[in-house]
C-alpha cells in the first residue's frame, strides 16, 4: 500500500513528504493508522546526527495514536478498530528481562529495532525501490505504520485520540520516572532539571506522590508558569545565579534534595542534578538522552557518601501491562494531559514543529493527519 510519510533524508535536513511504499503486517505484525503524533526532543536529537542509532533516511516519530487496520498472522491480542499507541519500549512476556519482573526493558528485538528495521531484519518502508528504515520501532511520522504486536498497547476507546499521542513518550517517561524509578514518597524534596514535556510529567507525577517542595530549573523563564500550574513550588533560573546551581538548591533546601531529575540530555547538568541531592540519601534520576560520545563525570566521593545515581527509559513503565491504566487515570482526570498540548498541526507543517521545539517555544505540538 501506499502511506504519507515524512522522510528524514539525513541529518539536519528538513523532513520531506512523499507517499511511499508500505508493505503489509507479517507474522506477528499489527499495521496501524496513526491519528495523532506529537514530536519529542528524541526526535529532534536523532535528526541532528548525535544519536548512534541514527540511520537514514528514515521515518521518524515515536509518540503517537492510532487504529489497528489490520493484523498479521498469528496476532491475538489485538483486532482491526482496537485503539493503541506504538511502543518504542515493547513488551514481550516471553523475554528473560521482563520475566525477571525487574525491568521495563524486554530486549527480544531491540537489536533490529536499533537498526532501524524490523524483527524478522527487513524494512516495511520503501520509496522508489530504495529501503527507508524504521525509527524506534515506530515511525509514527507516516499515516500508516507497521509495527510488532508486543510493540501496541491497546488503550481504552473512550480516550480521545486528538490528543491520546503524548502518552506515547513524555506522561508516562515523567511520571513513570517519579513513580517506579525514584519511588518518591510524600513530603519529598525534587528538583526537576529541565521544563520540557518530561520535566512537566515529572512535576506531575512528584505531585500524585505527594512531594513537599518542587523546585523546577530551566534557563527558559517562559516555562515556570506552566511548571508552577502543574505543582511545582518554586522555579528557578540558573542564569541569575553567580554560583553553580547545584550549591544554591543545597542552599535552597538546608542540604540537598531527596530526589533530582535530569530531562535535558546535558552531561554537566546530569551532575549538577547528582550533586544537589541531599548526602547520605539523595537520588538522582536521568532520563534525558545525550548525545555520541558523551560522558558523565563526578567525583565518586559524592556516590562514597550516599548519593545514589540511576537511568530510567519510558519510566519504567511496562508499556502492554501498564500504560493502559495511566490512560484510564487520565480518562478519570487523575493525569492531566492538555496543559502540554502548545500546538496542533498538520502533518505537513512538521518542520514547523522541530523549529518550535528547538526555540523552546513548544512543550509538545500534536501533528492531525
Ligand atoms: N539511541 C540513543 C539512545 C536513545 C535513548 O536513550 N532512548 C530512550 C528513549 S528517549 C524517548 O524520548 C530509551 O528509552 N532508551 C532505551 C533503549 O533501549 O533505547 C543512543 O544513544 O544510542
Ligand atoms: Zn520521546
Amino acid at each position: 500500500m501506499k502511506t504519507r510519510a515524512a522522510i528524514a533524508w539525513g541529518p539536519n535536513q528538513p523532513l520531506e513528504f512523499e507517499e511511499i511504499d508500505l508493505d503489509g503486517p507479517k507474522d506477528n505484525e499489527v499495521l496501524v493508522r496513526i491519528v495523532t503524533t506529537s514530536l519529542c526532543h528524541t526526535d529532534v536529537f536523532t535528526l541532528s546526527g548525535r544519536d548512534p542509532e541514527g540511520k537514514f533516511p528514515c521515518v521518524l516519530g515515536h509518540e503517537g495514536c492510532g487504529i489497528v487496520e489490520e493484523v498479521g498472522r498469528n496476532v491475538t491480542s489485538v483486532k482491526p478498530g482496537d485503539h493503541v499507541i506504538p511502543l518504542y519500549t515493547p513488551e514481550d512476556p516471553n523475554c528473560p528481562y521482563i520475566k525477571s519482573g525487574k525491568t521495563n526493558l524486554s530486549q527480544s528485538i531491540r537489536k533490529t529495532q536499533g537498526e532501524g528495521l524490523m524483527p524478522d531484519g527487513t524494512s516495511r518502508f520503501s520509496f522508489k525501490g530504495k529501503t527507508i528504515f524504521h525509527y524506534m520501532g515506530t515511525s509514527t511520522f507516516s499515516e500508516y505504520t507497521v509495527l510488532p504486536e508486543i510493540a501496541v498497547a491497546k488503550i481504552s476507546p473512550e480516550a480521545p485520540l486528538a490528543k491520546a499521542s503524548i502518552m506515547g513518550c513524555a506522561i508516562p517517561t515523567g511520571i513513570g520516572a517519579v513513580r517506579n524509578t525514584a519511588k518518591v514518597r510524600s513530603g519529598d524534596t525534587v528538583a526537576v532539571f529541565g521544563l520540557g514535556a518530561v520535566g512537566m510529567a515529572v512535576i506531575q507525577g512528584a505531585v500524585l506522590q505527594g512531594a513537599g517542595r518542587i523546585i523546577g530549573i530551566d534557563v527558559n523563564p517562559n516555562k515556570f508558569a506552566l511548571a508552577k500550574s502543574l505543582g511545582a513550588t518554586e522555579c528557578i533560573n540558573p542564569a541569575d545565579f553567580k554560583e553553580p546551581i547545584e550549591h544554591v538548591i543545597i542552599e535552597m533546601t538546608n542540604g540537598g534534595v531527596d530526589f533530582s531529575f535530569e530531562c535535558v540530555g546535558n552531561v554537566k547538568l546530569m551532575r549538577a542534578a547528582l550533586e544537589c541531592c541531599h548526602k547520605g540519601w539523595g537520588e538522582s534520576v536521568v532520563i534525558g538522552v545525550a548525545g555520541a560520545g558523551e560522558e558523565i563525570a563526578t567525583r565518586p566521593f559524592q556516590l562514597v557518601t550516599g548519593r545514589v545515581w540511576r537511568g530510567s527509559a519510558f519510566g519504567g513503565v511496562l508499556g502492554r501491562s501498564e500504560l493502559p491504566g495511566m490512560v484510564d487515570e487520565w480518562l478519570r482526570g487523575e493525569i492531566n494531559v492538555d496543559p502540554y498540548i502548545t500546538h496542533n498541526m498538520d502533518h505537513e507543517s512538521l518542520n514547523l514543529a522541530f523549529d518550535l521545539l528547538k526555540r523552546g517555544e513548544a512543550i509538545r505540538s500534536v501533528v492531525h493527519y
